[in-house]
């Protein structure tokens, strides 16, 4: 290689603290592909009007953008109202994504039928929340009472009048707060048109009022992710804790390697009973391969781990390393999160990239559209196109990493509150089951619970805030949960081993994790269920007779990306719970937004963002603000 050449490599190399990456990225330069790490050398500098936020492009005048020589767009919005419009619309991005998810899960669910392709798991759940959203249960039909559910959720997206149900998952607190500041959420979709409306040319101009329109829809993610958690479990089952293993040595052997990338259940889970069928097996054998690997990517990768154990071969930001490593017979994905660059990234390698949602077509992907009504079906097509591709593999091509961690999965609410009461998953009815939850949080034995989520984003190495973040917390007795990419990392470095806990944590957690036999971090799910750490967080409150600002919690996104994750950290604001950004969202160009977002915000509802791109800094932030929590709360306690 001549030296620019190692350049190049090492520079890329260099965004990302994962080992096996940095072996696939230099195998990208060898095979002459390219990936996001190299296109991100061709953005040395990036605009800094997008940075801040300060470029308004909502109308046909535009863009215009705020500098000191034009401190007003042509309609005289000034930087507060550009970056407060920018700024909700991200919200509304992020629950149109998270809420449609919901909406498909919600459609399933009214296709279920007994012995059909998608039934009832766990028909109690449904019972439970059939009566939350104040339908008689009686002696019904459990399919009748599904499809009923499904009607009632459907009407979260577009109820005409009132406000959600859903809003009474929250303390009353925080329901009359809401009310009082005009944010309760009326109906998701309703919310989302909302923001676009508020934010087209010629209407709000007022960057508190902007930023309240923005968290009002993200209590529509909110709504829209807790229906998305809810409906999979019930349809899939409630999570329980599962051995998996994780990074992309699980694609290494003789097997039909098939990825799962992207984000709902409804595909993924069927691609997995398709998979395991006796025939598809049989195929796998036919045409030379020893049997079948499923692994999952992203949130996809998250959902099915949780549920089955299935191999979490890496995160949003080895999406292509995985098809460099020449092994993946087919990659499926659906929708969320998918690099359009894979379709021509995988004319290199033999894998087949299917895609197969309306909604997330791309160009050069082969398209195999998936129906739920014909769910077995198209995953058996899809299945055995995979398969048939084994013999296309070109071992002249492979080269699988070595590394890969283990760990233990799949911590519902119900599993954890099980776990401390020392039973495999409980309903959390009864509030004497929080009891050994809410013990080891007041005695101090655990500092608090800091829920560490979200994606990688190139503006850091990859996995470098998350993992350092996670360390540090855990390393002085603070309990970590954790939900989509960052979950993957926590997996992919052996921080879910519960044998691990004496290596990483401190005593207090360490002790715990031995006790109760839990991993010092714990994998909640996908990004929807972030909505399972709100629902702890409030029924903890509940039990206590506090309010959420009161706990010695917090919710950190050290990578986030997506305007899913601004929508998600939105909500947890709004739900009373710090969030702690390790990358600056685009809204430093108004100095009112900051204030806002960064301060006001936690006299309106009890917390705000911090931001910090340094992840030591940001972890001892986090640490010095729940310890300054803790007296309160253990005089309330
Ligand atoms: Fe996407 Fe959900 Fe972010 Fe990962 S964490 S990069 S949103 S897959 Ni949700
Ligand atoms: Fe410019 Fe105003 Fe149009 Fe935005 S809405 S592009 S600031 S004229």
């Amino acid at each position: 290689m001549e030296k620019k050449d190692i350049n190049v490599l090492e520079q890329m190399q260099n965004m990302t603290i994962d080992l096996n990456s940095k072996v696939m990225l230099e195998k990208a330069e060898k095979d002459g592909v390219e990936t996001m790490y190299k296109r991100k050398l061709g953005y040395k500098v990036q605009c800094g009007f997008g940075l801040q936020g300060i470029c308004c492009r909502n109308c046909g005048m535009g863009p215009c953008r705020i500098s000191a020589k034009t401190p007003r767009g042509l309609c005289g919005a000034d930087e507060h109202t550009i970056v407060g419009r920018n700024y909700a619309r991200m919200c509304a991005g992020g629950a149109a994504a998270h809420s449609d998810h919901a909406r498909d899960i919600t459609h399933t669910l009214a296709l279920t039928t007994p012995g059909g392709d998608y039934q009832i798991k766990e028909p109690e759940k449904l019972k439970d929340f059939a009566q939350f959203l104040g339908i008689e249960v009686g002696d019904k039909d459990i399919y009748d009472l599904a499809h009923e559910v499904a009607e009632e959720c459907l009407m979260e997206f577009g109820r005409p009048f009132g406000t959600s149900k859903m809003m009474k998952r929250a303390t009353q607190a925080r329901q009359d707060l809401w009310k009082e500041l005009g944010i309760e959420v009326r109906a998701i979709d309703r919310e989302i048109a909302t923001v676009m409306h508020a934010t087209h040319i010629g209407c709000c101009a007022d960057i508190e009022s902007l930023v309240l329109t923005g968290m009002r829809c993200s209590l529509g993610d909110w709504v829209g992710s807790s229906i998305g958690t809810i409906l999979s479990d019930i349809m899939f089952g409630t999570p329980k804790p599962v051995h998996t293993e994780a990074n992309l040595n699980v694609l290494a052997g003789n097997n039909v390697n098939i990825i799962l990338h992207g984000h709902e259940p409804t595909l993924s889970e069927m691609i997995v009973a398709a998979s395991e069928l006796p025939e598809m097996q049989e195929l796998a054998k036919e045409v030379g391969a020893d049997g079948i690997t499923l692994s999952g990517i992203c949130c996809t990768g998250n959902e099915l781990t949780m549920r089955h154990g299935i191999k979490i071969a890496g995160d949003f930001h080895q999406q292509e390393l995985a098809i460099i490593t020449g092994s993946v017979e087919a990659m499926i994905v659906d929708v969320q999160c998918i690099f359009p660059s894979l379709a021509e990234l995988s004319t290199h390698y033999h894998t087949k990239f299917i895609t197969t949602s309306p909604k997330a077509r791309i160009t050069g992907s082969q398209y195999m559209e998936f129906h739920e009504d014909t769910a077995m079906e198209d995953a058996k097509t899809i299945v055995r196109e995979a398969i048939m591709n084994f013999k296309n593999r070109d071992a002249s091509k492979v080269l699988v990493p070595d590394l890969k961690s283990e760990g233990v999965v799949g911590f519902s609410e119900n599993a954890i509150v099980g776990k401390l009461n020392n039973v495999v998953n409980t309903q959390i009815d009864d509030m004497d089951t929080l009891k050994p939850l809410i013990d080891v949080l007041a005695s101090g034995v655990i500092r608090g619970v800091v829920g560490v989520v979200g994606c990688n984003n190139a503006k850091t190495p990859s996995n470098y805030n998350h993992l350092t973040l996670i360390k540090e917390l855990i390393k002085n007795d603070f309990l970590v949960v954790t939900t989509g990419c960052g979950a993957s990392v926590a997996a992919k470095n052996g921080l879910m081993l519960k044998e691990n806990a004496k290596k990483y944590a401190g005593k207090g957690l360490a002790t715990v994790c031995e006790l109760v036999d839990i991993p010092p971090v714990l994998h909640l799910g996908s990004c929807v269920d972030n909505s399972r750490i709100i629902n702890i967080c409030t029924l903890v409150a509940q039990s206590l007779g506090m309010e959420v600002p009161d706990l010695p919690v917090a919710g950190s996104a050290p990578e986030w990306m997506s305007e899913k994750a601004i929508a998600i950290g939105t909500y947890v604001v709004a739900n009373g719970i710090d969030t702690y950004l390790g990358v600056m969202p685009p809204v430093t160009g108004s100095s009112r937004a900051v204030e806002i977002l960064c301060g006001e915000l936690k006299d309106k509802v009890g917390a705000c963002f911090h931001v910090n791109e340094d992840a030591i800094e940001l972890a001892k932030m986090i640490m010095d603000d729940i310890e300054a929590k803790r007296p309160h709360f253990e005089e309330l306690y």
